[in-house]
C-alpha cells in the first residue's frame, strides 16, 4: 500500500482487479435473495454529463451496498441508440448514423467503466442491434394479430420546401428546423397502438388513493403526472338536434350535434356552443364562407396540443349555424373556437361562460350573454372579471334552472342524464385523455416496421420466419426525407407475402419509445436468441417488475406509460406474469449551474464559462453581479479582467449556456471516487444539486484524510495487517476500556443511522455518517493501548464499508491493503457491518444539576442508577455541597436523563 493517496494508481488497480475477477457479472440464483437495480438507458449522445454521473452513482450504491447485504444484485446498462440526434449528426459530417452511434457508445462506455460502476456488461445491449430490435418487430406483428396494433391516417409536420416529414422536435415556431419554412399539416397512414385499451388498469395501479394501487413506491408526484395524463373524466355526452344538410342532403352527423360535459348541472346556462375547426359543421359552414375558410386554416397552422392551447388566446368565429338545445328547445348558435380540440371528446363543447373560464373568455370577447346557473348561498355574482361561481361544491346548487332548482351538483347531473335518456339523446360518460400511440416515424434511423406494400393486397405484415427487417447501416440521411424511401438494397427482393408479386418495404420505423418499453426485461435475457424474454426475465422481475429504477423526471410521463402499456400487452400474451415493470422509482433531481451571460454589441446573448467569472458581493455578501477574472474571447473581441457580466443565477447544466461540468475532467483531475463521492454527498438524491468547486476540492480533501488515517493506524506497520482482520473477527473477547467504549459508542451510533439512510436511499447523510465517523476515530486519542487499538480498527472497517458503495476505489485500496480482507473477505463481498448493540448501551450518563431551579453544574451516575441513587450523588457532588452551604434539602426532582433539580 502507498503512503500517499494517489487516486490515479489506486484506481486504475482497482478496476484491473475487478476486471480479472469479472467481478459484477451475475446469474439467476435462486438461493439468494434477487434484486434488480437499473438506470434509465442514455442515449449515446458523446460523452457522460454530470445528470449521468448522478444517476448511476446512485444505482451503484444500491447495487454495491445490497450486495454487501447478501443479495444477488443485477446492475445493467445498454444504449438507447436509435433516434433522431445520430441523423442530425449525420446529416453535418456526412457519416452514417449507425458509425457515429457505435463510436459515442464505445466512448461513453469506457467513461463509466473509468467511474468504476458494478455493472455486468455480459449483459450490454444496444436499441439499434438487430438482435434488439428484432423483437420490437416480432411483438408488433403479434399486436397487429390481436388487434392492439392498426393502421389510420395521422397528421405529420410537413416541411414543404425540404419535402420532408418533421419530428416536433424539428418544427420552430411553426417553421421547419433548416429551411425556415411554414410547416404544413398533411394527413398519412401510420400505425397506432391501442393503449386506451388498457387506460382503466394504468389508472388503477398508479392512482393515488386508489385501493389497487401496486406502484406505492413511486413518488406521488409522479403519480399523479401519471393520473392526470390518462385523465378519466367522468360527465354526459348528450346532443344538441339540428336539421343542417351537406351538399348531398344529408343530415350531418345524423342531426346530432354531439357534447361532452363535466358539468351537466350548467346545461340551462349554455348561452353558445363551439366546436373545432375540424368538426363536420365547421367545415360544412366554411365552404360558403370566406371568412371562415380563412379562419379555421388560420387555427389549423399553430400546434394543436392541449398545453398550446390552454396559452392561447380564445378565439373564434360564428358558422351562423343553430341547433337545438335538448332541454330547452331554445335556438343555440354554433360557433368555431380555436380552444375545442377535435381528438377530445366529441370535438364540441356547450358553452356555460358563468361556469367556464374559456367559455367566459370567449363570451368577453364576443360579447354573447352570460347566465348564472348555479350558486353558493352569499356568493355574489359578476359579470366583470372570471371567477369560479361554482364556490364551494359542498353548498352550491342549480338556480334559475327550472326543474333542477335546489338540487346539488351530483343530484343535477344525475337528473339531466334521466331527462337526457329519456329523449334518447344522451346518457353519462367516461372520457379520456389518453389517446392511442401513434408509433409511426418517417426517419431512417429506427426498427423499420414489419410490413410489406403490395399493390394488390394492400399493408401485409411480414411472416415471423423473416425477421427480422435489417435496417441498412450505410445510409446517410442528406436533408431530403427517409433514405430508405430511395434505398434499393432495403427493397430489393421483396415480394408480398400474400400473392409473392414484387413488393415494397414499408419505410417508417418505429418510435424509439418503442425500443425503451422493454429493454429492461431483455437486460435478464440479454443473450436468448430463440425468445424475446425467458426464465431470466420472470427471476429478476418476478413479483411487481423490477426492484428499483432510477432515473429523471422528464420520463414521469410518456417512457413510464408506455412501458407500463407494454409490460402489461407482453402478459396477456402470455410472455410475462407481472403486471408492472417497475416497483420502485426515484426521480433525481438536477444537476445545476451558475449562469453567466452578456449582451454583444450587436444585442446578442453571450454565455461565460464559470470557471472564468467570479462573483461581485455586496457588503452583506449578498451576490450583486460578476466580473470576469480571466481574459475571454468574445463576440467583440478580447474581454479583459474585470469586464462586468450578468449573473443569472442557477440553472440547469447545458451546452447552448456554457454552464456544464465535464465529468472526464473531473474525473482526471480528482479520479472517479471524488467525483461520485460529490454527487452523492451534496444533496438528496431526489434534489437539485447546486454545483459548487470548493465542495468538489473539499470532497478530494475528505478522501485523502481517510487515506491518510488509514495509513497511520498501523503506522505503517503492514505486517501487522493480518492482526488487524482477526481482531476485528473477535471483538466479544475484547474487554475495551471507557475510551474505547466511548468511540464505539459513536461509531456503531453513526452506524445505526446509515442503515437506515441506505435503506431509505438518503445517500447525502449516509456521506455525512462518514464523515462523523473520520471525525470521532480522529479525535481517539487511545489507539496506542491494546483494546484502543482494536476499536479504532473495528470502527475504520465500519467506516470504510460504509463509504464503500459511494467510493469503491479508495474503500478497496485500504481494506486490502490494511488486511481486513484477509479476514472479512473481499469488499465487494465483505459483510455488511452490524449495530452491536451492546456498543450502544450509555454506561454513565450526564445529568444538568440544578440548584433551586439554576443550572450549577453536572453530575455522572450509572445508566441504570435509580432514583435514590440520583439523589445521593447529587447531595454528595461537590457543586452542591458549595453551592447549598450548609442548607437542608427540601426536595429533589429527578428528570429522567436529564436533569436533577435540588431544593434548599
Ligand atoms: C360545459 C362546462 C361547464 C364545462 C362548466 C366545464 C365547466 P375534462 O374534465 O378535462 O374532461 N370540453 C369537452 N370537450 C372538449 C373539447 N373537445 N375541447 C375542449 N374542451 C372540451 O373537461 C371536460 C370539459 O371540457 C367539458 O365540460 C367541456 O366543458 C370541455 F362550468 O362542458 B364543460
Ligand atoms: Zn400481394
Amino acid at each position: 500500500m502507498q503512503d500517499k493517496y494517489n487516486h490515479i494508481e489506486l484506481e486504475r488497480a482497482a478496476h484491473e482487479h475487478w476486471n480479472a475477477r469479472d467481478a459484477y457479472r451475475v446469474t439467476e440464483d435462486d438461493s439468494k435473495k434477487k434484486f434488480y437495480a437499473c438506470s434509465m438507458l442514455p442515449y449515446p449522445s458523446g460523452k457522460l454529463h454530470m445528470g449521468h454521473v448522478r444517476n448511476y452513482t446512485i444505482n451503484d450504491m444500491l447495487a454495491r451496498q445490497l450486495r454487501m447485504k447478501g443479495y444477488n444484485v443485477l446492475m445493467p446498462m445498454g444504449w438507447d441508440a436509435f433516434g433522431l440526434p445520430a441523423e442530425n449528426a449525420a446529416l453535418k459530417n456526412k457519416v452514417p448514423p449507425a458509425q457515429w452511434t457505435y463510436d459515442n457508445i464505445a466512448y461513453m462506455k469506457k467513461q463509466m467503466q473509468s467511474m468504476g460502476l458494478a455493472i455486468d456488461w455480459s449483459r450490454e445491449i444496444a436499441t439499434c442491434d438487430p438482435d434488439y430490435y428484432r423483437w420490437n418487430q416480432w411483438l408488433f406483428l403479434k399486436m397487429l394479430d390481436k388487434g392492439i396494433a392498426y393502421r389510420k391516417t395521422q397528421v405529420v409536420n410537413w416541411d414543404p420546401v425540404d419535402q420532408t416529414v418533421l419530428a416536433n422536435e424539428q418544427v420552430i415556431d411553426g417553421r421547419g428546423w433548416r429551411t425556415g419554412a411554414l410547416v404544413e399539416k398533411r394527413e398519412i397512414p401510420g400505425y397506432y397502438l391501442k393503449i386506451t385499451d388498457y387506460a382503466q388498469e394504468l389508472l388503477e395501479h398508479v392512482q393515488v388513493g386508489n385501493d389497487k394501487a401496486t406502484l406505492t413506491g413511486w413518488p406521488d408526484k409522479v403519480r399523479l403526472m401519471q393520473e392526470n395524463w390518462i385523465g378519466k373524466s367522468s360527465g354526459v355526452r348528450f346532443a344538441f338536434t339540428h336539421g343542417i344538410q351537406d351538399a348531398q342532403g344529408q343530415l350531418i352527423q345524423d342531426g346530432k350535434m354531439y357534447v361532452f360535459t363535466t358539468r351537466a348541472d350548467t346545461i340551462m346556462g349554455v348561452t353558445f356552443c363551439a366546436v373545432a375547426p375540424e368538426h363536420p359543421l365547421a367545415m360544412h359552414a366554411a365552404a360558403g364562407n370566406p371568412a371562415l375558410a380563412a379562419f379555421i386554416e388560420e387555427c389549423k397552422k399553430g400546434g394543436t396540443t392541449e398545453a398550446e392551447l390552454a396559452v392561447k388566446e380564445k378565439e373564434g368565429m360564428p358558422t351562423g349555424l343553430f341547433v337545438t338545445h335538448p332541454l330547452t328547445g331554445a335556438q343555440v348558435e354554433v360557433w368555431v373556437g380555436n380552444y375545442v380540440l377535435m381528438g377530445y371528446g366529441d370535438g364540441a363543447v356547450m358553452g356555460v361562460p358563468a361556469h367556464d373560464e374559456r367559455d367566459f373568455a370567449f363570451a368577453k370577447k364576443y360579447d354573447l350573454p352570460i347566465r348564472q346557473v348555479v350558486a353558493a348561498s352569499g356568493e355574489s355574482f359578476s359579470t366583470e372579471a372570471w371567477a369560479d361561481w361554482y364556490g364551494d361544491k359542498q353548498k352550491a346548487v342549480c338556480v334559475n334552472s327550472g326543474a333542477l332548482d335546489g338540487l346539488t351538483h351530483a343530484q343535477a347531473v344525475d337528473k339531466v342524464a334521466e331527462l337526457l335518456a329519456a329523449k334518447g339523446l344522451g346518457e353519462k360518460k367516461t372520457t379520456w385523455r389518453l389517446r392511442d400511440w401513434g408509433v409511426s416515424r418517417q426517419r431512417y434511423w429506427g426498427t423499420p416496421i414489419p410490413i410489406i406494400h403490395c399493390a394488390d393486397c394492400g399493408a401485409q405484415p411480414v411472416p415471423e420466419k423473416d425477421l427480422p427487417v435489417v435496417l441498412p447501416q450505410d445510409l446517410v440521411p442528406d436533408g431530403s426525407g427517409n433514405p430508405l424511401v430511395k434505398s434499393e438494397a432495403f427493397h430489393a427482393g421483396v415480394v408480398c407475402p400474400c400473392c409473392g408479386k414484387p413488393a415494397r418495404r414499408e419505410t417508417d420505423t418505429m418510435d424509439t419509445f418503442v425500443d425503451s418499453s422493454w429493454y429492461f426485461m431483455r437486460y435478464c435475457d440479454a443473450k436468448n436468441s430463440a425468445q424475446m424474454v425467458g426464465a431470466g426475465t420472470e427471476y429478476w422481475m418476478r413479483g411487481n417488475g423490477m426492484d428499483q429504477y432510477i432515473g429523471g423526471i422528464e420520463h414521469a410521463i410518456l417512457h413510464l406509460l408506455y412501458a407500463r402499456f407494454w409490460t402489461k400487452v407482453m402478459r396477456d400474451l402470455g410472455l410475462v406474469t407481472f403486471d408492472e415493470p417497475f416497483s420502485q422509482l426515484l426521480t433525481q433531481g438536477m444537476v445545476l449551474n451558475h449562469i453567466y451571460s452578456r449582451r454583444t454589441a450587436k444585442g446578442a446573448k453571450e454565455y461565460f464559462w464559470p470557471k472564468d467569472v467570479e462573483h461581485v458581493f455586496d457588503d452583506a455578501g449578498k451576490i450583486v453581479g460578476a466580473r470576469l477574472k480571466a481574459e475571454v474571447d468574445s463576440a467583440d473581441g478580447l474581454l479583459p479582467v474585470g469586464t462586468a457580466i450578468d449573473y443569472e443565477g442557477v440553472g440547469t447544466m447545458s451546452k447552448s449556456k456554457n454552464n456544464g461540468i465535464d465529468p472526464q475532467e473531473l474525473i482526471e483531475k480528482y479520479g472517479a471516487d471524488t467525483a461520485r463521492l460529490y454527487t452523492m454527498f451534496t444533496a438528496p438524491p431526489e434534489a437539485t444539486l447546486e454545483w459548487n468547486d470548493a465542495a468538489v476540492e473539499g470532497s478530494y480533501r475528505f478522501l485523502r484524510r481517510v487515506y491518510n488515517y488509514g495509513v497511520k493506524l498501523l503506522g505503517g506497520d503492514y505486517a501487522a495487517a493480518d492482526a488487524v482482520g482477526a481482531s476485528a473477527r473477535d471483538l466479544k473477547n475484547v474487554a475495551f476500556g471507557k475510551d474505547a467504549q466511548a468511540l464505539r459508542r459513536e461509531i456503531h451510533t453513526v452506524l445505526k443511522q446509515v442503515d437506515y439512510d441506505y435503506q431509505r436511499m438518503q445517500y447525502n447523510t449516509v456521506v455525512s455518517g462518514a464523515m462523523k465517523m473520520i471525525n470521532a476515530l480522529e479525535g481517539f486519542k487511545g489507539t496506542d493501548t491494546p483494546d484502543g487499538q482494536i476499536a479504532a480498527i473495528e470502527g475504520f472497517g465500519i467506516l470504510l464499508r460504509c463509504l464503500y458503495p459511494a467510493t469503491p476505489h479508495v474503500t478497496h485500496a485500504l481494506w486490502s491493503g490494511l488486511g481486513y480482507s484477509q479476514h472479512l473477505g473481499e469488499l465487494l463481498d465483505a459483510p455488511w457491518p452490524q449495530v452491536d448493540a451492546a456498543a450502544l448501551v450509555q454506561d454513565e450518563i450526564e445529568l444538568m444539576l440544578q440548584v433551586n431551579g439554576k443550572l450549577r453544574g453536572s453530575i455522572l451516575v450509572a445508566a441504570t442508577a435509580d432514583k435514590a441513587e440520583i439523589e445521593r450523588v447529587a447531595l454528595a457532588s461537590e457543586a452542591f455541597v458549595k453551592q447549598a452551604a450548609g442548607a437542608t434539602p427540601k426536595k429533589v426532582v429527578v428528570v429522567p436523563g436529564r436533569l436533577v433539580n435540588v431544593v434548599v
